[in-house]
């Protein structure tokens, strides 16, 4: 990327949303937030901290050994105790912790002191077990809350848990187990998955025959009731050995910089990398930014994030962030057209939800199947709206806030990564005036900016590569077992100033407000122009007919790379060559005529990654003509086939 390029018509969008006077005036955090970090940034992180419960109180802040920092070092306290014993201490043991929601329709709300009594029992049974502090658990189960007591209850040991997408195959998981060096795997017989029992276990049993690994037993939820294979030795049913515990356990102290999870994460080349998080840093930034972004008031307020578990918004805006500021939590077991495309709607109804938390593949998802269906619910709890995983397009912003939002609720659109731990970028809803499809500045302790090539900062209306100039309290503290690939990885683009490069480009706009466009790999280079995949995907989902577009740069002999736009239609626009050619002529008006797409492929599907995020380099083979590449880590995998069969069609033009 230059650094100089300056085509964006998303940095020009003129729509400003200033926060509305009401919400502004009861919100959690205020400008001042902003004052008191930039005129003491390790004093503000302080004050952050001291909001959680600690049993020894830290003495030094931070210890920044570049790139290797340790937060509150010489503090100590448990996570477990703060997400959950605290709050029954404070008198709040009846409040509901968890709305847990089934696919099939059945529920079970947990309060804080049936949750406290059950994560005491877990952490009594994986000490029958034989897990020690420091042993690692992995635990591959469904959205259920035994997924949460399971974390809970490993954090509470301090033995640190890997947690893997209930999607992942048997060699995903063998490969994580033994990077990990697991001696325990929590799973459950099944979940449900489109209206059926989707089996867990036996990728488990596959995982585990496949060589050797240090697991000792397999503890097994029952959810599913499907019929499963058992090892006697190995295997133990959850319910049977937490039976037999006590409902107290005392938790133990643990130093700040105690593991407390390692996640990982795909990347799009080379082996999954173990990101590690530890205590004390990781729980006050999680939770100082679900109260300070989410406005999270935990007497009156229902916060539904859709995420995962297995990934990281899962972990830190699920479990961690939330239940350490006390709130009352939804979680939902399956998919959000199951058993049809209201049920989000149905649920955000049911539980008269305040705060909701999604990904923008979920928004155009429900912008394709179209506003009828929210419309049809009462929604008129909701009183702020996220978004995370990827650039949300402006019109998406529009959408969101108009038919989830009721043209009220404030839109926070939240960047961050596996590797930062918790949010980096975000408004904050009671001070900023949002800007479709901007995230907008660093929050308030939080240091980034956008630098050239060279690694000098840009000035406003100039582009580059996204860094994080100063270390932050839930930064990865490394890749499990290989700090020779942390450093590569993450501070040797930039090592001279020492920054964190985090492998994304990003705007500034004339009011230096921040426009991600993801990856820097996705980045086109089209007769000597920097153009990014976000500008002109943006550029085409402002377009009334469409939903949600792809945009990837395949070689071309003349122009170095040509643009390729894949498309997916609203539920009520047609097909059609007309189409293709208004579309082409809507993105040269919107971004210029160097970003015209050479070709538009109208499909069904876009190829996405269990998280929902674009698999660009799918697409690039497609529109390169190349046999398709590796799609173990697709959704779905045959959603490739359907948009190879529409390529005969895709002739250029002009
Ligand atoms: C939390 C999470 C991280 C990558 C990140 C960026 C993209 C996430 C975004 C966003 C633009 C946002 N990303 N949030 N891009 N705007 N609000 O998604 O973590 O799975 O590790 O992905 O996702 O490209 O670098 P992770």
């Amino acid at each position: 990327m230059s650094g100089t390029e300056a085509l964006s018509n998303l940095a020009r969008e003129e729509r400003r949303f200033p926060p509305d006077p009401q919400f502004a005036a009861q919100a959690n955090v205020t400008a001042e937030a902003y004052e008191a970090a930039a005129a003491d940034r390790l004093g503000f992180w302080q004050t952050q901290a001291d909001r959680l419960l600690w049993s020894k109180r830290w003495t030094q802040t931070l210890d920044w050994q570049p790139p290797f920092a340790k937060w509150f070092a010489d503090g100590t306290l448990n996570a477990a105790v703060n997400c959950v014993d605290r709050h029954v201490a404070d008198g709040y043991g009846d409040q509901v912790a968890i709305y847990f929601e089934g696919e099939p329709g059945d529920r079970l709300e947990l309060t804080y002191a049936e949750l406290l009594s059950q994560v005491s029992r877990a952490a009594n049974a994986l000490t029958e077990l034989g897990v020690k502090t420091g042993d690692r658990v992995a635990i591959y189960l469904p959205m259920i809350t035994e997924a949460v007591i399971a974390m809970l209850a490993c954090a509470r040991i301090g033995a640190p848990h890997s947690v893997i997408f209930g999607g992942f195959s048997a060699q995903a998981l063998f490969d994580r187990i033994t990077d990990a060096d697991a001696t325990l795997v929590i799973t459950a017989d099944g979940g449900y998955r489109r209206g059926a029992v989707s089996a867990l276990k036996p990728a488990v049993d596959e995982a585990l025959a496949k060589g050797e690994t240090n697991v000792k037993h397999v503890l097994v939820v029952k959810r599913g009731g499907n019929e499963v294979a058992w090892t006697p030795e190995r295997d133990v049913w959850w319910d049977e050995v937490l039976q037999r515990q006590q409902d107290t356990h005392e938790a133990p102290a643990l130093p700040a910089e105690h593991p407390l999870f390692i996640l990982y994460t795909s990347g799009t080349t080379g082996k999954p990398k173990g990101i590690l998080h530890t205590t004390g840093g990781y729980l006050t930034q999680t939770a100082y930014t679900h109260h300070a972004v989410f406005d999270l008031k935990p007497d009156s307020d229902v916060y539904w994030c859709t995420a995962d578990i297995g990934w990281v918004t899962g972990h830190s805006y699920i479990v961690y962030g939330p239940l350490a500021n006390r709130a009352s939590i939804v979680l939902y077991e399956g998919t959000p057209d199951t058993p049809d495309r209201g049920r989000f709607w149905e649920i955000v109804q049911r539980y008269r939800v305040t705060l909701l938390y999604t990904a923008p593949t979920a928004i155009r998802t429900f912008m394709k199947w179209g506003d009828e269906i929210p419309a049809k619910y009462d929604l008129s709890s909701l009183r702020l709206l996220g978004s995370v995983g990827e650039p949300i397009n402006p019109e998406a912003w529009i959408w969101y806030r108009r038919a989830i939002g009721a043209e009220k609720t404030p839109v926070v659109d939240t960047w961050w990564q596996t590797e930062t731990g918790a949010m980096m970028i975000s408004p904050l809803p009671g001070v900023t005036a949002a800007k479709p499809g901007s995230a907008t500045r660093g929050l308030p302790g939080i240091s980034v900016d956008v630098v050239d090539n060279e690694g000098t900062p840009v000035g406003n209306g100039g582009g580059g590569f996204l860094v994080l100039t100063e270390p932050w309290p839930s930064m990865l503290r490394g890749i499990w077992g290989d700090p020779e690939r942390y450093q590569q990885t993450y501070w040797s683009r930039f090592s001279e100033q020492g920054y964190y490069f985090a492998g994304d480009g990003a705007k500034k706009d004339d009011d230096g407000d921040l426009w991600l466009l993801g990856r820097v790999d996705d980045v086109m280079l089209v007769s000597g122009h920097n153009i990014s995949t976000t500008e002109v995907e943006s550029a085409l989902v402002s377009h009334p007919a469409v939903a949600e577009a792809a945009v990837v740069g395949a070689t071309d002999p003349t122009t170095g790379q040509g643009i390729v736009a894949f498309v997916i239609l609203r539920g009520d626009a047609t097909d059609g060559q007309t189409l293709v050619a208004e579309l082409r002529a809507h993105v040269a008006s919107e971004i210029g005529a160097i970003a015209k797409p050479r070709q538009i492929l109208i499909v069904p599907e876009l190829p996405k990654t269990r998280s929902g995020k674009i698999m660009r380099r799918l697409l690039r083979d497609v529109a390169e003509n190349r046999q398709i590449g590796d799609v173990t880590t697709l959704a779905d995998s045959t959603v490739m086939n359907l948009i190879s069969e529409k390529l005969p069609a895709a002739a250029s033009e002009d």
